[in-house]
């Protein structure tokens, strides 16, 4: 029997979201939140983490307590082993996506180099320089295309299997690299250890939970330190260094009388060209002859951020606003590269004019128009793109255009060197700041959007009961989105904050909450705790930081997650991942980590409470490093 639809208030906060909620019930849409409901309740050995499918004796399932004795898979897996090898195998999943998102720039880089991507430049020509340095590589006297190749190579052999440890270790604090070394957790090679979780998750390899757990740890930490440095590092050299600048953010971005182009997915490699192309003069005259005043450019989840952070292009929205987006019947294209992209968009696209256009081979959608985008061409096919856009405008139905709400004003383009630069060249500023406990701790909160919870709620709320508890938030992923809508990415959401944060915010000219970019650009907040531990002489794990992900779906955020607590961040998630079947797995997580790398997650789905525990753990650290907390002992 089919339930009546939730309505929509109850699925998000936000007036943009609801507005085409209803709109796609009308229209005939199917959406995330339709789809969830059919998949509710969700299979409880799965949710426990207690299947296995790793062979083909299996399927195999346990029950938690069959005649109050562990069962044992075909093999004799027990539970602990399977949701281990389960748990490894996500972390896996997200950090090769991050990495070879990774590759992807680097090999943009090399092409670079050769010649082969004449309409790619080196935008971030200083950092090229600084990058090498820090990397071994010769600089003076060498021309940027010299060393450029000679850091593509470095970044290469990060890949591979023959060094003792990633290049970007060397960031690592002194006391963090002792961690890993004891516990045989340095990350050695990118593809190595993802390629190692693999075939110690084969059936009769890794049989010992906590064994696989700190590989997974290790596989975590080449995303981070390795995959995902890699990519926020190369998008930097090649596309220039994020500044701050300003912006705009919710659907009210989409332009009624404008071609309105959406950039989708996490890699700026195509949507660079896509956002060149709508500039160029001949397009623009051809998008007025086909009746419109221009082209708009807006972006969708991490791609989005990525154009966000260092062209300033105004943000659609996140996650769960990516169908909705297609819904307001004003998008002539929705172009994507990879990741976090709904399948279903096709489907949505196809109930309206909207083309919906593929670009990377690796990411194939069945019904989509696919431009097999390769730099050598890249500027042919983003006109390519960007003409097939102006072309849909004529189909566009006006009885069918919404546009559900005014858009919210953003600050956006954070970046390490962008806040060193704004605190005159050293960090000291800062250091003083969270001393005198005016900035009491930091969290950042990253990731994503997931129907089981209403839409943003839990990313807005959070954020709000921080900044109002003195503590500075950085924000990545769909969060930033989130964060934008609410008006906390502009200087005047420093109201919202507590009163020592407010004053910290006025006199920097900044938001209480910090876009700090992408989900690769997590990688800007490893950097950065690693920068404050070295300037305090301290381990990371001393820090009074955070990270959240509250509402995250991906294997990705757990990879994320787990490269944080890895790095000394204890982590807050608001659900847990598919472990809860093992008490040893769930205990290891919770509890047993801290031990490990002085820190582990806190499972915590209601964000005031989730809130009060990492207020009290920020606290409790400020003491420990001989700071005091006033206004701690004043929220509690
Ligand atoms: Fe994807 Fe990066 Fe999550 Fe958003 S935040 S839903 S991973 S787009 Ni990274
Ligand atoms: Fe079953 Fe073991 Fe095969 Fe997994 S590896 S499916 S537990 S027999």
């Amino acid at each position: 029997m089919a339930n009546q639809p939730k309505p929509a208030e109850g699925l998000s906060i936000w007036k943009d979201a609801r507005k085409m909620i209803d709109k796609a019930r009308k229209d005939g849409v199917e959406t995330v939140w339709d789809r969830f409901e059919q998949q509710t309740p969700a299979c409880k050995f799965c949710e426990l983490g207690l299947t296995c499918k790793n062979c083909n004796m299996g399927p195999c399932r346990i029950s938690p307590k069959k005649n109050g004795k562990m069962q044992r898979g075909v093999c004799g897996a027990d539970g602990d082993v399977i949701v281990a090898r389960n748990f490894g195998r996500f972390v896996a999943g997200g950090s090769a996506g991050h990495s070879d998102h990774g590759r992807d720039l680097i090999e943009v880089l090399e092409a670079i180099v050769e010649g082969d991507a004449p309409e790619y430049k080196i935008k971030g020509v200083e950092k090229l320089r600084r990058i090498a340095r820090e990397t071994g590589i010769k600089v003076d006297g060498r021309s940027v295309k010299e060393i450029a190749k000679d850091l593509a190579d470095i970044c290469f052999a990060d890949f591979g299997s023959r060094k003792k440890a990633l290049a970007f270790v060397s960031r690592v604090p002194e006391k963090r690299q002792e961690i890993w070394e004891k516990f045989n957790v340095v990350p050695r090679g990118i593809d190595r250890e993802i390629a190692e979780m693999m075939h110690r998750t084969h059936m009769g390899c890794d049989n010992d939970a906590v064994s696989t757990l700190l590989h997974a740890a290790r596989t975590a930490l080449a995303d981070g330190w390795g995959g995902s440095m890699i990519g926020t590092e190369l998008s930097d050299i090649v596309f220039g260094v994020p500044a701050p600048s300003k912006s705009r953010v919710n659907l009210g971005v989409i332009r009624e009388d404008q071609v309105n182009i959406l950039v989708h997915g996490h890699n700026p490699v195509v949507s660079e060209m896509v956002l060149a192309a709508a500039g160029a003069p001949d397009m623009i005259a051809r998008a007025r002859s086909a009746g419109a005043s221009g082209i708009n450019i807006g972006g969708l989840c991490c791609t989005g951020n990525e154009l966000l952070s260092r062209q300033g292009i105004p943000m659609a929205g996140n996650h769960l606003m990516t169908e909705l987006a297609i819904v307001t019947g004003a998008v002539e294209a929705v172009v994507v590269d990879y990741q976090c992209i709904m399948p279903s968009m096709v489907q949505a696209a196809a109930c309206y004019h909207t083309r919906f256009i593929t670009t990377s081979d690796k990411a194939r959608f069945t019904g989509a128009d696919h431009i097999s985008f390769s730099p050598k061409t890249a500027a042919a096919q983003a006109r390519e793109i960007v003409g097939m856009a102006i072309d849909a405008f004529a189909g566009r139905d006006e009885g069918r255009v919404e546009i559900p709400d005014e858009p919210v004003d953003i600050v956006c383009g954070f970046s390490n060197e962008a806040l060193l630069e704004m605190l005159g060249g050293s960090l000291d500023p800062l250091l003083d700041a969270v001393k005198s406990g005016a900035i009491r701790g930091f969290a950042a909160i990253v990731g994503c959007n997931n129907p089981k919870f209403q839409h943003d709620s839990q990313n807005v709320g959070l954020a709000k009961e921080l900044i109002k508890r003195d503590i500075l938030v950085l924000a990545t992923g769909c969060v930033t989105t989130a964060a934008g809508k609410a008006g906390l990415l502009v200087p005047e959401g420093a109201k919202m904050a507590g009163e020592g944060l407010a004053k910290v915010c006025e006199s920097l000219n900044i938001p209480p909450v910090l876009h700090f970019g992408s989900c690769v650009d997590n990688s800007r907040v490893i950097h950065l705790c690693g920068m404050i531990a070295d300037a305090l002489g301290t381990d990371i794990s001393d820090l009074p930081v955070w990270g959240s992900s509250p509402e995250w779906y991906s294997e990705k955020a757990v990879a994320i997650g787990l490269y944080c607590v890895a790095s000394g961040i204890p982590v807050h998630i608001g659900t847990p991942p598919h472990i809860t079947g093992s008490k040893l797995v769930t205990d290891l997580a919770l509890n047993g980590l801290e031990e490990v790398f002085g820190a582990s997650f806190l499972v915590e789905p209601d964000f005031e409470k989730a809130a009060a525990a990492m207020d009290a753990r920020i606290s409790a650290k400020r003491l420990t490093l001989g700071l005091t907390d006033p206004a701690g002992e004043g929220i509690n």
